[in-house]
């Protein structure tokens, strides 16, 4: 094993370098990848599993069944999460760690029922997929070898048991239990488990298990860091004052050394003595860096980076360190009630600075999510940043993502609006599963604080819009109206707010996408969606509605629009054979999982484009739908600008290979409205509209500075002959959009017949 060098000191100002390796070392980590074996609970043999991994790929694997996503295999495969199954490994731990003093496993992620033995003992039963499980095992562990099994119950079987347990249903609009083989019985609200494992308007039904994330051996002496947090307290372009908090978990009192250096630097910022108590211990040492290079977003500056390195000591012993990566940068939401007092603004303001949110939002990008790489991560990421985004949003029915993904977004400059995960439901609200929920939000937010790129957490997807205007509450009775709601109540709008003060305090909170706001109260006023909170644009697709809506309907922040395309050619190749490649086959409207969803595309091209000659033509034909109708609502969004101060379009990815709203398909191959997306998303973008009679030439700008040009404008007819030039000076103030030319719309009809074009 490599020799890791840690950067301490005793002094401040003082550096030291310590080697730490093998023999001695007084916090030993080890990960148990290889050599796991998995079976069908109840069944004799074993199979050569993959960790972390999950059921399906492993049977995949083993071929025991055929790949789900190809035609219509998922149907065939429902069975599979009526099962409980098990995994088992042998390990060996030599006898510097059997030395350690104390031993755990941490268990990074198991989804989700599980029950976890050593050496046949139990050592704990998991039941959140979000969360990370620890055991103490000083006691059960032998020197050589030793055997750990995992045997994860059925997620259906038991929330079969927590429907029957909570008396009534609760409305889970995008749990496709039919497909389940479950008719209406929705178990998903019952489970701390990915949402869209359960089914999605966009992807399949497979409700795996498995050890999704690494498990780890870590042993330790007599104390440990747990965490390092650096806080942000205030930081403006001349200082950036920190607090690196430090969390400690100790088995005795004793005096210790705690300090904290800047890596780059190769400098000791702070040094602090302690006297350690048993069990938990947080401390502080504050921190001033004079004129930090700060982190900016993508477009706006540089993705500065800081590396800091926590260490903590007794005597000369080097007990344990931590290192955490971070940009410094001030972030806020801004709700400032407007001049008329009719509305209020919705902007994120970085460093100082009111920034328009170009961007998609963000879904798991695989239904078996131990399959995505970290290039495959990188690939998403960067895709984003090459279509000039600024940010992601992490929508609720997903999950909280790798560590990786984080870090990607902290160096490609993209900001996250980050929902918990929830989405589309309405959830209980016993002490059981309050308690669960409330663990796994303070694993989250504490896992993900150092990354500069989270923006604002958010309660959840769509539930509060859900519960108000989806004729939800006419299923229930006074009593169980009140429960419901109490119960949302509590989670988002208490229980939630309180981790993220408490834990990430100045971070921005969001109780649910879309909401105008908890004070709210007119809700018959004609389009008050508009006037503040954050608006998800469905009337266009669901609502059947042209794409020219999208140039009227413009609210504060535009967190949800979008309409679908299929993918490419190439891609549809992989799960189809050729008599599936027909938008009316079964095949291909198994894979669409937006209702009718085939024919609503058809029915959009017929009112755009004349008829497509063969399924070819349709698919480039539905992909050049979806890219101008979509660019559409972009570019309004960003003219609109600053009433409008943000603009995600529904989907960048996919968790499959289907017809969706994505921009970019599973695997990862461009469709034509991500080519659009990154000219509507330019930092300078020139954009028309026509209303009132005339042609309005913007310009909107997201650069800081104001820039000056010349604008030309050129009209052809379609046989390509000029019809008209113009020239005009232009000033072009930074960050905002200004109409820079207006020309009445009579100037083109004089010229020939042009009267059709507007
Ligand atoms: C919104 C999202 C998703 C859904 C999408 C398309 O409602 O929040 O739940 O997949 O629209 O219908």
């Amino acid at each position: 094993m490599k020799n890791i060098y840690f950067i301490i000191s005793l002094l401040a100002g003082a550096t030291l370098l310590i080697s730490c390796s093998g023999e001695g070392k007084q916090v030993v980590k080890k990960e148990l990848t290889g050599g796991w074996e998995f079976r069908q609970a109840g069944t004799e043999k074993w199979y050569p599993a993959e960790v972390p991994g999950c059921v399906h790929t492993d049977l995949l694997k083993n071929k025991q069944i055929e790949d789900p996503f190809y035609r219509m295999n998922e149907k065939d495969l429902q069975w599979i999460d009526k099962k409980d199954w098990e995994y088992r490994v042998v390990f060996t731990t030599d006898r510097s760690f059997q030395k350690m003093k104390h031993k755990e496993i941490i268990f990074k992620g198991l989804d989700t029922y599980a029950d976890v033995y050593l050496n046949d003992s139990l050592i704990l039963k998991a039941e959140n997929m979000f969360r990370e499980w620890k055991a103490d095992i000083s006691s059960l562990l032998k020197e050589g070898s030793n055997e750990l099994r995992i045997y994860f119950h059925s997620p259906i079987k038991i929330g079969l048991e927590k429907l029957e347990k909570n008396g009534y249903p609760l409305p889970a609009a995008n749990d496709y239990s039919e497909i389940g083989g479950m008719g209406d019985k929705r178990v998903s609200i019952f489970i701390r488990k990915a949402p869209y494992h359960f089914g999605w308007d966009w992807g399949p039904r497979l409700v795996t298990s498995g050890i999704w994330r690494p498990i780890e051996l870590q042993g330790w002496n007599e104390a440990h860091m747990e965490d390092l947090f650096i806080r942000q307290d205030h930081i403006t372009r001349e200082q950036a004052e920190i607090t690196a908090l430090f969390t400690v978990y100790s088995d005795k009192e004793m005096p210790a050394m705690l300090s904290i250096s800047d890596n780059d630097l190769k400098q000791v910022l702070g040094t602090r003595e302690v006297q350690l108590k048993q069990g938990y211990n947080t401390f502080d040492i504050p921190v001033k860096i004079s004129n930090p290079r700060l982190w900016w977003s993508h477009g706006l500056g540089e993705q500065n980076i800081y590396t800091f390195t926590g260490s903590l000591l007794t005597g000369n012993t080097l007990l344990d360190s931590r290192m955490v990566s971070t940009g410094l940068r001030d972030i806020k939401l801004i709700q400032k009630t407007d001049p008329d007092g009719k509305g209020e603004s919705f902007y994120f303001q970085l460093n100082g600075v009111p920034v328009f949110m170009k961007g998609a939002n963000y879904i798991p990008n695989d239904a078996f999510l131990p399959r995505v790489t970290n290039e495959r991560y990188e690939d998403v990421v960067k895709r984003a940043a090459d279509a000039n985004m600024n940010m992601l949003r992490v929508w609720g029915g997903g999950i909280y993502e790798n560590d990786v993904f984080y870090d990607l977004c902290d160096k490609y400059g993209i900001l996250l609006w980050h929902d918990f995960m929830f989405a589309c439901s309405m959830y209980p609200g016993d002490n059981e599963f309050l308690e669960n929920v409330r663990n796994e939000a303070v694993q989250n937010v504490m896992r993900l604080r150092n990354h500069p790129s989270i923006a604002l957490w958010c309660g959840n997807n769509e539930i509060e819009t859900a519960w108000r205007n989806w004729g939800w509450q006419n299923l229930y009775n006074e009593q169980q109206k009140k429960e419901i709601w109490k119960a949302y109540d509590t989670l988002f709008h208490k229980l939630l707010p309180s981790v993220v003060n408490e834990y990430a305090p100045g971070m921005p909170y969001w109780w649910s996408s879309p909401t105008q706001g908890l004070n709210v109260t007119d809700y018959n006023r004609p389009y008050r969606e508009l006037y503040s909170g954050d608006v998800h644009m469905w009337s266009v697709w669901h609502g059947k509605q042209p794409f020219s809506l999208y140039e009227k309907y413009i609210g504060r922040f535009m967190s949800e629009y979008g309409f679908q395309s299929f993918p490419e050619m190439k891609t549809i190749e992989s799960f189809t054979l050729p008599e599936d490649r027909d938008i009316t086959s079964e095949v291909l409207n198994w894979h669409q999982r937006s209702g009718p969803g085939n024919m609503l595309i058809k029915t959009y091209l017929d009112m755009y484009y004349k008829p497509a000659l063969n399924f070819e033509h349709f698919l480039y034909l539905n992909q050049v739908l979806q890219a101008e109708g979509v660019s559409l609502a972009m570019e309004a969004h960003r003219r609109a600008m600053p009433w409008c101060m943000g603009s995600l379009f529904w989907q960048i990815n996919d968790c499959w290979q289907a017809p969706s709203w994505s921009s970019t398909d599973y695997f990862g191959r461009w469709k034509a409205l991500h080519y659009y997306a990154r000219k509507a998303y330019k930092p300078l973008l020139i954009s028309p509209e026509v209303k009132n009679d005339s042609l309005f030439i913007y310009m909107v700008s997201d650069s800081l500075n104001d820039q000056h040009g010349v604008l030309r404008f050129a009209l052809y007819n379609f046989d390509g002959n000029l019809l008209l030039k113009r020239e005009k000076e232009a000033n072009i103030p930074g960050n905002t959009s200004t109409v820079v030319w207006v020309e009445p719309i009579q100037t083109f009809t004089q010229l020939g017949k042009l009267q059709d074009v507007f």
